[in-house]
C-alpha cells in the first residue's frame, strides 16, 4: 500500500480547501453527503486522521479514534432516520473493491430498499470463481 497522500480530496475537505455538505462533525470524524449519491441517502464518514483505508485505520489509530469513528457512523444513521427502515454500511479497500479516494471513508446508504448485497457488475455467471473460506 502506498503512503498517505495529503492532496487527496478528503484531506482537502478536512482542511477546508474544498466544500462539503456536512451532516455531523465530532472530535475525530466528519460526515458529509457523497457528491455522487447511489441512494436517496448516501453519506460518507471519514476520520480526521490521515488513514488510507480501514486496514490502515484499525492498525494505527488509537482506541479513542476508532470508537468515536464507529459511534459517529451510528449517530449519522440515527440522525438521518435510517435505523427503522434500514441502511447499508460499506468501505472499499484498495483495488478489488475499486477504492477511488485514498482516505478511509465509510459509505452509509439508505432511504430505499437496497436489494441484496452489492457484488459488482461483472462477476462471471458461470461459476469460474469459487467463494473463499
Ligand atoms: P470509493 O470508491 O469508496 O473510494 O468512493 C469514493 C466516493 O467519494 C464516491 O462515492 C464519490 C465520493 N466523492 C469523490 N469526490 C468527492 C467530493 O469532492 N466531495 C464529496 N462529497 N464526495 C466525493
Amino acid at each position: 500500500m502506498e503512503n498517505y497522500n495529503e492532496n487527496n480530496i478528503f484531506a482537502k475537505i478536512l482542511r477546508g480547501e474544498l466544500p462539503c455538505q456536512k451532516v455531523l462533525e465530532t472530535k475525530h470524524a466528519l460526515a458529509f453527503h457523497d457528491i455522487n449519491p447511489q441512494a436517496p441517502v448516501h453519506v460518507l464518514v471519514i476520520p480526521k486522521g490521515a488513514y488510507i483505508s480501514l486496514d490502515d485505520f484499525v492498525s494505527k489509530a488509537s482506541n479513542d479514534q476508532i470508537v468515536e469513528f464507529w459511534r459517529t457512523v451510528g449517530e449519522v444513521a440515527r440522525l438521518l432516520n435510517l435505523t427503522g427502515s434500514g441502511f447499508r454500511v460499506l468501505s472499499n479497500h484498495s483495488a478489488d473493491a475499486h477504492q477511488e479516494v485514498f482516505h478511509l471513508h465509510v459509505h452509509i446508504l439508505g432511504g430505499r430498499p437496497l436489494g441484496p448485497m452489492l457484488v459488482g457488475g461483472d462477476i462471471p455467471p458461470d461459476g469460474t470463481w469459487e467463494p473463499l473460506g
